[in-house]
């Protein structure tokens, strides 16, 4: 079999490999990927350093035509990338391809910012003198990504660190390096210098750790887990580095009396069991009024009833396996955890068995559940939501805000009024009417509050915050 390599200063390299496997069947090598070490984290941070004066300056032609090329290629080929991410991750093939045209969509965006690069002309307050506020690059920038979307989140860091002249050591998660693999190659071949993106795939304890420790990382953005996160704060601390965490969840979704039952429905099965719940924004802590609870749980495990659980490559699944064994455990621990808490199973629990073997779980919910029991305040990811009954809106906006975490919230209602008030009164970042908490547009800023984000919102023009510097520059007339 080939091993995918590592990108260092434009050589591929690196012999030892780890095989990326495929959990809706276990017996399914999707491919070998190279195993950095701490000494590859080093060069290709020493390589991005040496290719950043040079691409720091570069033209916004150059950086539109690469990142235009690459949105194009992988949107060409859409189906063959959507379903390595579905072989090596186990979301399912529509959503796989779903997010591979999403990460298309992100490299088109920011190669249209590319070339809308502004700064203000603004007059000082002192006579005969002018002031210039720009943007520069910061450097080279760390980029930190988590398994649950192997293609996307890759895509929304990537591009803005180039459109905005950056230089990167990459580190993709390392159950997921395949789509990642398939980006650099993409850039590469599109034609960025070397050394200007360098791919080191490996341990987060390895890898992930070398660029902690380097002072020549100006700036580390990371998606992943609320403990990685911490670390990544307090080394980066350490070298007065700017960074950037987006981390866990526990989004609420708020049902009230008067919520279009189907809609809300839709929602709650979309946001709590999609992508097999893996997802920073699922919801799962439903919050349901009186007046529509017993209709509203009757007519969502109905609904979970269809849902077929299933490799993800097969038509017709709605949810795949599990990413791992690893996080299949951590998923009926809690499940374990909901029953004893005195929380009722009021659907799934189960793990299956399918034709393949893989990490198969059925989509579980538990009813009259609490705000405060364990499975109601941590972050589980995956396929298990709480839900919580409450008297009316007050108490369900209260319950909403209730959390160490802040990154979505939805409301399901047809009134204004509450529609209006929620939007207001959210302690989330994202706010969702009549809408899943997950699945978000690529052109608009994406991040959340409390324990659940660090630093500026990642997505849109609002990225260039993270990924520049900002002078102000003084000059007598
Ligand atoms: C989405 O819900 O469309 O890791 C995106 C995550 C988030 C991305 C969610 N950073 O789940």
């Amino acid at each position: 079999m080939t091993i995918y390599q590592n990108l260092i200063a434009g050589e591929w390299v690196g012999s030892d490999a780890t095989k990326n496997i495929n959990p809706s069947d276990t017996n399914e090598v999707v491919g070998l990927y190279a195993d950095g070490t701490a000494e590859d984290t080093r060069n290709a941070i020493a390589a991005a350093k040496a290719a950043f004066p040079a691409w720091s300056r570069s033209g916004i032609w150059e950086r539109h035509v690469i990142l235009k090329k690459a949105g194009d290629e992988i949107m060409a080929r859409k189906d063959e990338l959507g379903a390595l991410l579905a072989r090596e991750e186990g979301k399912t093939l529509p959503e796989a391809i779903g997010e591979t045209i999403r990460a298309s969509q992100i490299f088109e965006f920011f190669a249209g910012e590319a070339l809308r690069l502004a700064g203000e002309v603004i007059p000082s307050v002192r006579p005969n003198i002018g002031v210039e506020i720009t943007r520069d690059p910061l450097g080279v920038i760390g980029i930190i990504t988590p398994w649950n979307f192997p293609i996307a989140i890759p895509a929304w860091k990537i591009a803005p660190a180039l459109c905005y002249g950056n230089t990167i050591v990459f580190k993709p998660a390392e159950l997921v390096p395949g789509c990642s693999w398939a980006i650099v190659d993409i850039l590469h071949r599109a034609g960025l210098p070397k050394g200007v993106l360098n791919l080191v795939m490996g341990k987060g304890s390895v890898v992930g750790q070398a660029m902690l420790d380097s002072p020549d990382v100006t700036g580390i953005t990371f998606t992943g887990s609320t403990g990685t996160g911490r670390r990544v704060a307090s080394a980066s601390i350490e070298h007065n580095r700017k960074f950037q965490l987006e981390m866990g969840g526990k989004n609420p979704m708020v049902v009230l009396d008067d919520a279009d039952l189907a809609v809300a429905v839709e929602a709650a099965a979309n946001s709590g069991f999609f992508s097999t719940g893996q997802r920073c924004t699922a919801s799962s802590r439903l919050i349901v009024t009186e007046g529509i609870h017993d209709k509203f749980v009757a007519a969502l495990t109905e609904k979970l009833k269809t849902l077929v659980v299933d490799n993800a490559m097969k038509a017709g699944t709605h949810i795949g396996p599990v990413v791992d064994e690893k996080q299949l455990k951590t998923d009926t621990d809690y499940i374990e955890i909901g029953r004893k808490e005195g929380a009722k199973l009021a659907f799934g629990g189960e793990l299956i068995t399918r034709e393949t073997p893989g990490f198969y779980l059925q989509p579980t919910l538990f009813t009259e559940a609490t705000n405060q029991m364990r499975i109601s305040r941590e972050e589980i990811f995956g396929p298990v939501v709480s839900l919580i009954r409450v008297r009316d809106y007050e108490e369900a906006l209260a319950t909403a805000n209730d959390t160490p975490f802040g990154l979505s919230a939805g409301i399901a209602t047809t009134s204004l009024k509450h529609a209006t008030h929620f939007k207001r009164n959210s302690e989330a970042g994202m706010v969702m009417v009549n809408l899943p908490t997950a699945g978000v547009d690529f052109h608009v800023p994406f991040g959340g509050r409390k324990g659940s984000s660090y630093g500026p919102r990642e997505q849109g023009k609002y990225a260039a915050e993270f990924y520049t510097s900002v002078k102000t520059a003084y000059t007598l007339a």
